[in-house]
């Protein structure tokens, strides 16, 4: 899933989702250009429906061989099988985390923008840190603000890849890939996009791409 000197999109789901709209969605997202991965983030329901929402993704997900991860719930993402789970700080433990989905599965934590939490979460073996929010976003309320130098200093002195999230859009995501990124996590701009989610990550991954030609061409502007 992760490679460190990419820039690829991580798909979020919305809060509520009825399934078997959002199949339709997933897979017109996922026709729509590179995704690296799916976090499925269901607030405000019952485990067995973020089970049955799990079990219905997953083959979706396989068919394009995105990982699908789950939401704060490293019990729910062994019941269902899930590839693994995304933490935040105030969830399970990476080490919990980690004893119940054994070696092989992704283990992401929340950041907020802390480079102590970020260097605690890489020492112990987490597949990615998040960071966030970079931009306003009505998704959630988040807990801190994020800036770029804190995506610079993962890349230069962490090995562990980026997450970056929070009101990301393709016309804001250039500065976040040039600083080293590698993952955008996005939930509204591609499942709000007013010309479907398809469209949505066709334009984050141009974007995307524009974006790593100037950082590899060493152009910081
Ligand atoms: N976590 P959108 S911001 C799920 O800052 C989430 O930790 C955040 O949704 C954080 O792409 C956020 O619609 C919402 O802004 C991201």
């Amino acid at each position: 899933m992760m490679t460190n000197n990419r820039c690829r999109l991580y798909l979020i789901t919305p809060s509520h989702i009825d399934v078997g709209q959002f199949s339709e969605d997933l897979k017109a997202a996922l026709d729509g250009g590179d995704v690296g991965c799916l976090q499925l983030r269901l607030k405000d329901s019952e485990d067995d429906s973020v089970l049955r929402a799990a079990e219905q993704l997953a083959p979706i997900c396989h068919q394009y061989e995105v990982p699908l991860l789950i939401n704060d719930r490293p019990d729910l993402a062994k019941a269902s099988d899930a590839d693994g789970v995304h933490i935040g700080q105030k969830d399970a433990n990476y080490e919990e985390a980690r004893s119940a989905l054994g070696p092989d599965r992704i283990i992401g934590v929340t950041c907020h923008n802390s480079r102590h939490l970020a260097i605690t979460a890489a020492e112990s073996g987490a597949d990615y840190v998040a960071f966030g929010a970079f931009f306003e976003t009505r998704t959630k309320a988040p807990e801190t603000r994020a800036t770029t130098e804190i995506l610079e200093w993962v890349s230069e002195v962490l090995l562990v890849p980026s997450v970056a999230i929070g009101g990301i859009t393709p016309t804001n995501c250039s500065p976040l890939v040039r600083a080293g990124a590698n993952f955008l996590a996005v939930v509204s701009a591609v499942w709000d996009h007013k010309d479907g989610p398809k469209t949505g990550v066709a334009e984050f991954n141009e974007a995307i791409a524009q974006a790593l030609e100037i950082r590899n061409s060493g152009d910081s502007r």
